[in-house]
């Protein structure tokens, strides 16, 4: 039977990986899938991360299972950590990474409205589209990113979201976008808070980076005036990129409500729906962001290394906006010093990308998004040379 099953479609950004790891030459730059480097192009487990795993290990009496939620003290943790509190409005639950997150909730909505259609950004992280679509679920784009200007096509993106009504789901994400590096403004959201409450449409957003971008607040300051006026909301968090988790699976799901009974009702609704996907949620990450976020010393040498990471990729920035300006005589790169987290798109066709990954090494996404951090401050020059060679 499995001979007859369609071929898969590759995920462009993780056929990219192996691609890297098969190029022999050893002046190659990886640019491609969006996890943290450091100068040394190393992803390190962060420091906190590792002290927090010895008192786990010395302290863990046991392995069994937690809740169908996880453990409501990583989920509070999570709440108080992007929206600022953690409230008897707000129902959470545990889950494998932000993608994890993300499925869980798009099953909650699929449940409570089979026919809600959801609205992404144009471009988006491409999961989201597949997800839904893997799901069966109505997915349609909003205007966002102006390839002109580099920046938010926001009068666009709010007429498009002012046409939307009860029935509709519009995945915002809480700061760094994936894959532009283009984001709203504090006073954007506030805009988009009065569109969600005049219009009844509920925002979904996807904060996979808080701390990358500005810092911890910052980054949340416009999803918390968000979550402070509307009547439901929901958000996925990851875990994988500000604590280096990756691999371990950390996320968390919540979703705001607008009183404590419908709170109750979600709560044990999300707990179906995990049991119903993968029963219960791995723990081991979400007991290690539980320990760092709830001990003074660990949290504060966490954010300590979240920031050295951020101010390398912003420094990278301003270094790589300086490099292109000397290398193509021009200043339209100044874009890149203004985007912020992981992401920017250089602005190039595909068979510039092509001739950069083969005469340069320089692995880019198709799209032409790099990720900042898997730069050195010695690659900026030659990275620059390249792309003026490539003719951007
Ligand atoms: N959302 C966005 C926009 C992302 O870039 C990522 C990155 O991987 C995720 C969600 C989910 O990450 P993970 O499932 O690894 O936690
Ligand atoms: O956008 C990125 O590079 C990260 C990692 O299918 C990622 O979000 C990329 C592709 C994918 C899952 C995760």
């Amino acid at each position: 039977m499995f001979n007859s099953l369609p071929q898969p479609k590759p995920d462009a950004i993780i056929a990219l990986m192996a691609e890297y790891a098969a190029d022999p030459r050893d002046t190659k730059v990886d640019l491609g899938v969006g996890v943290y480097k450091d100068d040394e192009g190393r992803t390190p487990v962060m420091r906190a991360v590792r002290k927090a795993e010895e008192r786990l290990h010395a302290a863990q009496t046991t392995k069994t299972y937690t809740k169908l939620t996880g453990d409501p003290a990583f989920v509070k943790a999570m709440q108080e950590l992007g929206l600022g509190q953690a409230t008897d409005r707000m129902a959470g639950a545990a889950a494998p990474g932000g993608t994890g997150a993300l499925r869980v909730l798009f099953e909650l909505v699929s449940r409570a409205k089979p026919d809600a259609k959801f609205h992404i950004s144009n471009p988006s992280w491409p999961s989201h589209e597949g997800m839904l679509n893997n799901m069966g679920l109505s997915v349609s784009k909003y205007d966002y990113f102006d390839a002109e200007t580099c920046g938010v096509r926001f009068d666009d993106m709010l007429a498009y979201v002012n046409g939307l009504g009860a029935d509709d789901i519009v995945v915002l994400h809480g700061c760094c976008h994936n894959p532009t590096g283009a984001n709203l403004t504090d006073a954007q959201w506030a805009q988009l808070t009065e569109s969600a409450i005049a219009n009844g449409w509920t925002p979904l957003v996807d904060l996979a980076y808080q701390g990358m971008g500005d810092g911890l607040e910052e980054d949340v300051t416009g999803m918390r005036h968000m979550a402070s006026k509307v009547q439901r909301m929901m958000v996925a968090q990851s875990c994988s990129k500000n604590f280096g988790l990756y691999r371990d699976r950390a996320g968390c799901a919540t979703v705001i409500c607008p009183d404590v009974d419908e709170t109750k009702l979600v709560q044990a609704t999300l707990a179906s729906v995990n049991r119903m996907l993968y029963s219960f949620a791995p723990d081991h990450g979400a007991a290690l962001a539980e320990i760092i976020l709830n001990d003074p010393e660990l949290r504060a040498d966490w954010e300590a290394e979240l920031t050295e990471m951020r101010e390398r990729i912003n420094g990278l920035r301003d270094g790589l906006a300086e490099a292109l300006r000397q290398a193509t005589n021009s200043d339209r790169f100044d874009f890149i010093k203004e985007h912020r987290g992981m992401f920017s798109r250089l602005g190039v066709t595909p068979e510039q990308v092509k001739a950069m990954r083969d005469e340069a090494g320089i692995y880019m996404v198709q799209d032409s998004r790099m990720n900042i951090a898997g730069l050195t401050e010695e690659d900026l020059p030659a990275f620059a040379r390249a792309a003026a060679a490539a003719g951007a």
